[in-house]
């Protein structure tokens, strides 16, 4: 490329080609071309200017300015220059691993990708560079490329650093650059709200203190060494109101819990006093100043509970901060939280998806760093954040970096440099700052929310600080840890900092800190003395388990007319305009037409869009997710239709014009914990909604065991968290082999106590229509709790067995028991009542139906709902038998999984004098399944045909 330069040595020229820059610059290079091959080629206004001021100074070459008008650049210079750029952008790139960020436990790190002598450059190469050709941005004052060399270096090596290279997109890369880069990034606070943060950082200290001194050796996870997470949080708490965001939804682990809730969510500093005082380990009561929030009768320990605090901006606007209730299990409140704040964007108040509004929740996880990179379900979660049905318009994440996990340095916790490195994945921009610079950590939260609110994507900022003290108090760091704990030991804290800093300011009187602290120390033993003995009292009444949960839940009415059930049918066989229907799928739903019709059957996909548009019709908005559950595992739903020439998608429940609520359906990211997390979080959040989770096989839902465990099947207990969301669990034994047949029933039936959740497994079309309409019409009542439903596979679903005709659904409820289908009844000469449950029942319905032999000595009934178990129900079916001899389980499951170690104690109990209980089924397995499927089938016949041999 040939470069013309004609020199201008007038001064004024020079004054006059300096107040372009930016864009603006390509455009006068441009004119400049025109105005070269012909002068009237622009607009006379600009050849007056090229006439004027001859070439744009920026064309001229300080190296080059003794030469003629018109010279070729040396080969190298080009090189020079091209280093130069590559320099440049290196310092964009790599910056941070030299950056300052911190405070104790690392030596400073060289690098050499950001020196120029790796790009065969030296200063003087750098000095003779104009700056604008390095950076079409340089501020006044940066001339020449060693200026800015030393300018973006300071930028992005100083106590807060930035990795952003790993985003793709060129509005948001250009947008943090220029935030970065420019002036807007250098945020000076008033004087006002530096004293206030000072005093802010002393109060955090003082707290901790006092609770260090007062209640020694109790755990509190103390913040020290992160102290600055508090203010961090309080500028997100100010940006969110200020913008009127509806929702602020948190998740955190233990570490700084307590201050979190008594700086940002107000828990009252007396309540917390009194749980150290009065349970040291045990919490068993609600916190005053946490409105909504119930905890529950078993309790947990204080840094795992939750709060809410209304901040209000009107009389009728105002932001609810929540701080989930959060088990040990590191990170997995993550997708809860998600899943709160989707819920709160989402409004079901009419058919079709939901309409999000990312304004009406802002979500912001705390994370450890350990657990952070070490976690699966963090990038779980993480995966969420771009997709349709889950994205939540941006979450800001905050490593709680502390160097250290319990007391594993970070050389042993993760393979990465940073722990914030699998974000990069998610192509999430990265900060990471110092937490003992309070100015650089509030710059950083301004870029994260400023950059959440333009471009709804999640920010990450890495705070990085240490760990003041153990794991917790009664830990000692200094036997694992001595030298770190040396540095520690003597390192200042942020507050001391801080105050040294605005009284070389002279903002402060150099006396002002220790002001600070006593006028708190005074402040917090007030608070103290004055906690009476009423107040200790209170927080040992344990509250008791809900009547309601434990009182009978058969009393909401499920039928549907059939009239309604007809106009819903036909509502959901209706197709837009011109839609090209895939044809076998059309033939589908042309026999559909007729399910209600004298004579026939509605199978299990017929009956179950049945229950879902009849419950959109009550104004009940329902979300069902799960892996490839638009179509189904086994391809019985096919609720999103895809058309075969446009490929744009239906949902036959958006057609429905008697739908009064939004059907929100999405095919799930290959993930459980993540998944399941969310649900249940929306689920929490939006009582009103029937949520379900479907498994892609039931035991896959052995991956989100911790979802289960620590939230769905105890949340209410210990923290009166209220849900009744729905999961599917594909179960049943087909030959599948080990991991396609069994959805692990025993371990919910272990978990199931205190009515905590029901698990059902159901035989019929109408059986599954009445129960999920039982599970809606319990929504938001106290009566509502989960239910864990065992569901048929490939080799059930389209069995006419488990269909059901319309009367079924017209009349009647849900039957906990249900007689065997297809078996007469006689009383007087029954010897063995054969009870049982789900798909083995439905093969013995086939057996004795190709048998020729008489049954009439035989009883069956199915247990179609495990827990609660319908002990009365039971008792009353066994009395009517007063030739009773035995009562046989069956079950295909092994002896030690499925339902057997639960009804045994159950049965046995009912039994009456000289009857006897008997097992029918596999002996005890390590594995739920033989691999081989003849093998399978050998072993079902023989449970099936000893389940009914006299
Ligand atoms: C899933 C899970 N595994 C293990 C633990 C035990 N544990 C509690 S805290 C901790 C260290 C966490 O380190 P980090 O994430 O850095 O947070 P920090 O405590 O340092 O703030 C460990 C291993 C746990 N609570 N949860």
């Amino acid at each position: 490329m040939e470069v013309y330069v004609v020199i201008q040595n007038d001064e004024s020229s020079q004054r006059f080609w300096n107040k372009f820059y930016g864009p603006n610059i390509g455009y006068i290079e441009e004119q400049y071309e025109l105005y070269k091959e012909a002068p009237e080629n622009v607009d006379p206004s600009i050849k007056e200017m090229f006439d004027q001021h001859g070439a744009p100074n920026w064309l001229s070459d300080s190296s080059l300015s003794d030469q003629t008008n018109q010279t070729k650049p040396m080969i190298n210079d080009v090189q020079k220059i091209t280093a130069a750029l590559k320099l440049v952008e290196a310092i964009r790139r790599y910056g941070h691993i030299e950056a300052d960020i911190y405070p104790v436990g690392k030596k400073d790190e060289d690098s050499e990708l950001i020196k120029h002598n790796t790009y065969h450059l030296t200063e003087d190469d750098l000095r003779e560079i104009p700056a604008s050709w390095l950076w079409d941005k340089a501020p006044v004052g940066i001339d020449n490329g060693y200026e800015v060399f030393q300018f973006l270096k300071k930028r992005y090596t100083g106590k807060i650093s930035f990795e952003y290279d790993h985003v793709n997109n060129h509005e948001e890369r250009t947008w943090l650059l220029d935030q970065i880069e420019s002036e807007k990034f250098q945020l000076e606070l008033p004087d006002e709200d530096k004293k206030q943060l000072l005093e802010r950082l002393v109060h955090i200290e003082g707290f901790e203190m006092f609770l260090q001194k007062t209640f020694q050796g109790q755990k509190r996870f103390s913040i020290e060494g992160l102290e600055m997470m508090v203010p961090i949080l309080d500028q997100i708490v100010k940006h969110v109101t200020t913008d009127k965001i509806d929702h602020i939804m948190m998740g955190m682990a233990h570490r700084g819990r307590l201050s979190v809730l008594a700086h940002v969510l107000g828990k009252p500093i007396d309540k917390i006093f009194s749980e150290f005082h009065h349970s040291p380990d045990k919490e068993l009561i609600p916190s005053e100043g946490s409105t909504g929030i119930n905890y529950g009768w078993t309790g947990d320990v204080k840094y795992h509970f939750g709060a809410t605090k209304e901040v209000r901006h009107s009389d009728e606007d105002s932001t609810r901060i929540t701080l989930a209730h959060n088990p040990s299990h590191l990170e997995f409140v993550n997708p809860v939280v998600e899943g709160f704040a989707r819920a709160a964007q989402d409004d079901r108040t009419d058919r079709g998806y939901p309409k999000q509004d990312f304004n009406k929740g802002f979500t912001v996880q705390i994370h450890g760093d350990a657990a952070f990179i070490g976690e699966g379900v963090v990038a779980e979660t993480l995966n969420l954040s771009g997709l349709r049905g889950y994205n939540t318009g941006g979450t800001v994440h905050i490593i709680a970096n502390n160097l250290i996990g319990y007391t594993t340095p970070q050389e042993e916790g993760r393979s990465t440099r940073y722990a914030s490195d699998l974000a990069k994945g998610f192509e999430i921009p990265i900060v990471h700052v110092n937490a003992d610079d309070p100015a650089a950590c509030i710059a950083a939260v301004k870029l994260a929310y400023e950059y959440r609110q333009k471009f709804h994507k999640d920010f990450l900022i890495d705070l990085v600080g240490y760990r003041r003290y153990g794991h917790n108090e009664m830990d000692e760091p200094r036997a694992t840890q001595p030298l770190l704990y040396k540095e520690i030991d003597n390192h200042p804290t942020v507050a001391k900092l801080y105050a040294e800093q605005l009284a070389q300011e002279g903002m402060i009187e150099e006396d002002q800190l220790k002001k600070l602290r006593e006028d708190i120390d005074q402040h917090l033993h007030s608070i103290y003395e004055s906690m009476t003995e009423e107040d200790s009292k209170a927080t040992l009444t344990e509250k008791e388990m809900p009547e309601e949960l434990a009182t009978r839940i058969d009393q909401f009415e499920t039928a549907v007319s059939l009239a309604d059930l007809k106009v819903l049918n036909e509502g959901m066989l209706k197709r837009p305009e011109g839609f090209n229907g895939f044809k076998r799928l059309d033939r589908i739903y042309k026999r559909r037409e007729k399910v209600l019709e004298d004579g026939n059957l509605a199978d299990w996909g017929a009956g179950e869009a049945l229950a879902y548009a009849s419950i959109l019709k009550d104004g009940i908005p329902i979300r069902l997710t799960g892996q490839d559950s638009e179509r189904g595992t086994f391809a019985h739903r096919h609720m999103v239709l895809h058309d075969v020439e446009t490929a744009e998608t239906y949902c036959i429940m958006h057609g429905l014009e008697e739908a009064k609520a939004s059907f929100d359906i999405h095919n799930s990211p290959l993930s459980e914990a993540g998944v399941l997390g969310f649900e249940y979080g929306y689920s929490v959040h939006s009582q009103d909604t029937l949520v379900i989770w479907e498994a892609q096989f039931g035991d896959f839902a052995n991956a989100a065991q911790v979802i289960f465990d620590q939230f769905i099947s105890s949340a209410r207990a210990k923290w009166g968290e209220k849900s009744n969301m729905v999961m599917l669990l594909p179960h049943g034994y087909e030959g599948q082999g080990p991991e396609h047949s069994s959805a692990r029933l025993e371990r919910f039936l272990q978990m199931a106590a205190e009515n905590n959740w029901i698990v059902a497994n159901v035989t019929s079309s109408a059986q599954f229509f009445h129960l999920i309409r039982r599970q809606a019409a319990m929504r938001g009542r106290v009566e509502a709790r989960p239910l864990i439903l065992m569901t048929p596979k490939s080799s059930l679903l389209r069995n006419d067995r488990i269909a059901s005709p319309a009367k079924e659904f017209t009349e009647g409820k849900f039957q906990t028991l249900r007689d065997q289908p297809n078996l007469e009844i006689n009383k007087e000469k029954a010897t063995r009542l054969l009870i049982g449950s789900g798909k083995v029942m439905v093969e013995i319905e086939e057996a004795i139906a190709n048998s020729d032999e008489s049954f009439d000595w035989l009883r069956a009934l199915r247990l179609e709902q495990i827990y609660p178990f319908p002990k009365l129900e039971l008792e009353k079916k066994i009395k009517e038998l007063p030739n009773l001899q035995e009562i046989v389980w069956v079950q295909e499951e092994p002896k030690n999984m499925g339902s057997w170690d639960f009804v045994d104690d159950y049965l046995r109990d009912l039994l009456q004098d000289g009857q006897s209980l008997r097992y029918v089924g596999r002996p005890d397995r390590s594995s739920p399944s033989v691999g081989e499927p003849n093998v399978h089938k050998v072993l079902q016949n023989h449970i099936i045909a000893n389940a009914i041999r006299p």
